[in-house]
């Protein structure tokens, strides 16, 4: 079964609106298989992003997600990133579908409320980035 890493970001926590996003994806019928509530660290934070590096946004995404606690999560289920990415809705949540969590939820790009994983290649290297092989259900 596929697995994808979920993060909902600062500001879905200082907004309470945690308990919302794992709903929803617990809703759906997906299967959660990792939990965790993180302050990240600068580096894990430049590593999660480095594909972002060169963009004029880099620095203050990085300062965002240092900013407080994230709830990281697994999520598994079959086709797991076209669902979660499809939950998710676009990256500007100005362009985001209603009854989607960016565009029932968020207005602004930079903070639009949850991470997931873009591919199945790049969620094995970012759960293996914020969780270790034993805090996850087999
Ligand atoms: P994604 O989160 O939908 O996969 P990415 O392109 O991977 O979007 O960008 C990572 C994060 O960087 C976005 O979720 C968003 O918060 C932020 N971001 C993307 N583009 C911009 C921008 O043009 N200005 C500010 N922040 C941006
Ligand atoms: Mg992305």
């Amino acid at each position: 079964m596929e697995r994808s890493f979920i993060m909902a970001k600062p500001d879905a926590v200082e907004r309470r609106l945690s308990a919302e996003i794992i709903g929803r994806f617990e809703t759906r019928g997906l299967r959660l298989v990792g939990l965790k509530l993180i302050h990240p660290s600068r580096e894990l934070a430049e590593t999660h992003y480095a594909v972002h590096r060169e963009r004029p946004f880099f620095n203050d995404l990085v300062e965002f997600i240092t900013s407080g606690p994230v709830v990281a999560m697994v999520w598994e289920g079959r086709d797991i990133i076209t669902v979660t990415r499809t939950m998710i809705g676009a990256t500007n949540p100005v362009n985001a579908a209603p009854g989607t969590i960016r565009g029932d939820l968020a207005i602004e790009v930079a903070t639009n409320l949850v991470h997931g994983s873009d591919s199945l290649e790049t969620a094995e290297k970012e759960i293996a980035l914020w969780f270790a092989p034993s805090e996850l259900l087999p």
